[in-house]
């Protein structure tokens, strides 16, 4: 089995996934977008997008859906499959519309444009995307104030999920420590190795700097 990756905030959600569940599973660094790759990753994925995971049977894309794999694969309730399997999929869905959408939109004019030279900055859409950070963090502050993890007593999915883009807020500079739980949440995600360190050992160039 092999995991096509870049340093990227999806793909590096599914490695650290793969790594957290220490799944036999080799990692190829990837750049299906790159002129001349597409025709090699077409058929893997239509989208041209990672991960992807090449397994026995039909490929899979989407990193909910290879974290999912990997989980069922290493018989793990990461991805909760028990009767707080509601609550995750809440989290998950409500992140994908609110929390991680607004972390996505700072994270794209700040980080992604600057350093692939896609465009400028554009102001207005940081600014769009920061008052729905405040909106979707005041949010999870209330949640978080009250418990360790997003869903049960443990790590899941629903918090590395949740976690995709903030490693990037060197970049993004997304204003956490104005919610002192959120900060105390990201704070354990950071002390979970395969979090921190998900491409330790694996050969992929590093990202385009960001410009001064
Ligand atoms: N919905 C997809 C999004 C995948 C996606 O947008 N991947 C981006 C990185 S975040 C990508 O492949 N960019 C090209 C690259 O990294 O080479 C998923 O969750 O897997």
């Amino acid at each position: 089995m092999k995991m096509y990756f870049s340093r990227n905030p999806n793909p590096r959600l599914a490695v650290a996934v793969a790594r957290y569940l220490n799944a036999e599973v080799d990692f190829e660094f990837a750049s299906p977008r790159a002129p001349d790759q597409g025709s090699r990753y077409l058929s893997l994925n239509p989208n041209l997008l990672l991960p992807i995971l090449e397994r026995p049977g039909k490929p899979l894309w989407e990193a909910y859906a290879i974290a999912c794999w990997f989980s069922r694969d290493a018989g793990s309730n990461f991805w909760r499959t028990d009767d707080d399997e509601p609550e995750m999929i809440r989290w998950i869905s409500w992140g994908k519309e609110n929390f991680v959408k607004a972390c996505d939109m700072v994270h794209w004019e700040r980080g992604t444009k600057q350093r692939y030279g896609i465009g400028p900055c554009d102001q207005a859409m940081v600014e769009e995307g920061l008052r729905q950070f405040h909106v979707a963090a005041r949010i999870l502050e209330a949640e978080l104030s009250a418990r360790t993890w997003l869903v049960g007593n443990s790590v899941s999915f629903a918090d590395f999920r949740m976690g995709t883009f903030l490693p990037f807020n060197d970049a993004a500079r997304l204003p956490i420590d104005d919610y002192p739980s959120l900060r105390r949440w990201y704070g354990q995600l950071e002390d979970i190795g395969a979090w921190q360190n998900p491409f330790d050992g694996l050969s992929a160039p590093d990202l385009p700097p960001l410009p001064d």
